[in-house]
């Protein structure tokens, strides 16, 4: 028996053409973000933080300045979103960093 072009083939329709052809998209989901804050201390050198700023997160010398500023002003601060692995690394780079300098300056992570 044909199951060819206008035959009955089961999907419904009997054959008539109409069908609605429905486009399955695999799943993806989009990773969650995690925001990677400087805290604020009353001993580490804002030219420390602002070289921080610049050195781990691409900030330009006037961004760096006007986040540095902010955290010494309201205690905390946003220094950028990313990904789960990346905002660690981030975290740790500029942990080791501050300690290797003697500086208490504190780094951490908050899901967004
Ligand atoms: N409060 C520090 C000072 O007065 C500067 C500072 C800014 C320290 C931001 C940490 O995340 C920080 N020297």
């Amino acid at each position: 028996m044909s199951r060819g072009n206008g035959g009955d083939n089961g999907d419904g329709d009997h054959g008539r053409g109409t069908e609605i052809v429905t486009k399955i998209r695999p799943k993806t989901k989009r990773p969650s973000m995690y925001r990677v804050l400087l805290l604020n201390d009353d001993y580490t050198p804002m030219e420390f933080v602002i070289h921080v700023l610049e050195r781990f997160f691409q900030k330009n010398r006037d961004e760096a300045t006007q986040i540095m500023l902010h955290v010494h002003h309201n205690g905390v601060g946003e220094c950028g979103i990313f990904t789960y692995e990346i905002a660690e690394t981030k975290v740790t780079q500029v942990m080791d960093f501050s300690r290797r300098h003697q500086h208490p300056l504190q780094c951490v992570m908050e899901k967004k």
